[in-house]
Parts: structure tokens; sequence; C-alpha cells
């Protein structure tokens, strides 16, 4: 019988605070519902999903270099260090996995400076502005990509 394909979710800085503030943005759905419902698609599809918020860049770093020989794709959504950080760029360089990177909100209609992220090179596809359904979206690809 074939492997079950791996699928690593990745949240970053502050996407903990979902559904509980900040609505008008980033809508009324907490990281719970929205994992919640990301492994019901999963086990449709019969991909087995593991779930990683975390606060700090090294954190990040660290759950990435793991989904080298842990994972075969992920979902990314950086947050703010989308913006900032090449060290977490450097780590999913590394990966040799399909990458997706999901914004919740559209970050060409913001400040400038959310406007440039250094993963999107590096990504298969980015999706932005669609809330939520940017993950089930995203899933969906890596579903394809991966069979
Ligand atoms: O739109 C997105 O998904 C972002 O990655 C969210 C980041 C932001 O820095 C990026 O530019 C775009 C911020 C996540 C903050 O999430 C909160 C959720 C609820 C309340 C406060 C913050």
């Amino acid at each position: 019988m074939a492997r079950k394909r791996k699928v690593t979710l990745i949240n970053g800085p502050n996407l903990n605070l979902l559904g509980k503030r900040s609505p008008e943005i980033y809508g009324s759905q907490t990281l719970a519902d929205i994992e919640a419902g990301l492994r019901e698609q999963a086990e449709q599809l019969s991909i087995e999903l593991d779930c990683f918020q975390d606060n700090s860049e090294g954190a990040l770093v660290s759950k990435i270099q793991s989904c080298e020989t842990e994972s075969d794709g992920v979902i990314i959504n950086p947050g703010a260090y989308s913006h900032t950080s090449i060290a977490i760029r450097d780590a999913l360089e590394y990966l040799s996995h399909p990458i997706i990177e999901v914004h919740l909100s559209n970050i060409f209609q913001r400040e400038e400076f959310r406007a440039h992220s250094f993963v999107s090179e590096l990504a298969a596809g980015v999706i932005c502005g669609l809330g939520p359904k940017g993950y089930s979206l995203a899933l969906d690809a890596l579903d394809e990509m991966l069979n």
C-alpha cells in the first residue's frame, strides 16, 4: 500500500490570535477552527496533516527544517515574518518539497511594507486575500501536486 502523503501547515506570529481580535481584517474563525476544517479536508484526501503555530522565528525555522524528512509538502503563513525574515526564507530554500504561501488578507491592498514577501519566490503558489479559504485551496493544490 502507498505511504500516506504528509502535509505540514505552519502559521507564524500572532496567528494564534485569530478570531479573538481584528475580525474586520482576519475574519472570525479561530486558528483551531481553521485547523479542524483542514484536518477534515485532509482526511477526505487521505493526507496526514500536521498543524504548527509559533510566535518565534527560531521555532519556525526548526519546524521548517524538520519538514525535509517529516513532510511531503508545506502550507505556510509566515505572518509578519514574510516581510522581514531571511532566516525563514533560507530554511524554506533548503526544502525539496512544494511550498504554498497563504495570507488571509490581501497583502497588496495594505501598507506598502506588506507587499513584499521573502517567501514568495520559493513558493509553488501564493494565495492571499481569500481568508481561511486560502488554506483549503492550498491543500487541494498540494493534493494535486503530490499525486
Ligand atoms: O494576511 C495574513 O495572513 C498575514 O500574514 C497576517 C500577518 C500580517 O503581518 C501579514 O502582513 C499578513 C499578521 C497576523 C496577525 O494576526 C492577528 C490575528 C488576530 C488579531 C491580531 C493579529
